[in-house]
């Protein structure tokens, strides 16, 4: 079964994919654009075999070229993926909209709300997804 990670950049995808694998696989930090490329592992979930892919943060309109080689193996991999998680940052992303072109994968898109914190509850990110985030 195979599980993309995607999100903007800075979203917390590699911080995730490190939880889940209890190690520092992949690198992150919170200067945007850290990862590259993308950084697949294996992790087993009561004998059920995930496969794990990080992906580059997606941006709409980076001009360096590499970045959007990323961005373009980002999306190639939630396209393939069995299972997309998409994660948004509460804490900083103000006018977080879901990508256009994630519609065509809603049935397998869970959307992972990252960054939550309690004394940020006056953000209006917070408070746009305040029901998902209680329910
Ligand atoms: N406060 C807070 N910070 C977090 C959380 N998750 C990740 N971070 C921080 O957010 C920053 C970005 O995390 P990364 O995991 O590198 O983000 P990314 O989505 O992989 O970023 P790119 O590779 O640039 O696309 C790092 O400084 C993390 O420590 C969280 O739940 N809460
Ligand atoms: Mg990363």
């Amino acid at each position: 079964m195979s599980v993309a990670i995607i999100g903007k950049p800075n979203a917390g995808k590699s911080t995730l994919l490190n939880a889940r694998l209890n190690e520092e696989r992949a690198i992150g930090s919170d200067i945007a654009g850290t990862t590259r490329d993308t950084i697949e592992e294996t992790l087993n979930i009561n004998g059920v075999l995930f496969r794990l892919i990080d992906t580059a943060g997606i941006r709409e309109h980076s001009k360096d070229v590499i970045e959007n080689k990323g961005i373009e193996r980002s999306k190639a991999n939630a396209a393939k993926a069995d299972i997309i998680l998409h994660v948004v940052d509460l804490l900083n992303d103000e006018g977080e909209e879901k990508f256009n072109w994630l519609h065509d994968f809603d049935e397998k898109t869970i959307t992972v709300y990252n960054k939550y914190h309690p004394y940020a509850r006056h953000h209006a990110a917070l408070q746009k997804y305040k029901k998902a985030c209680w329910q």
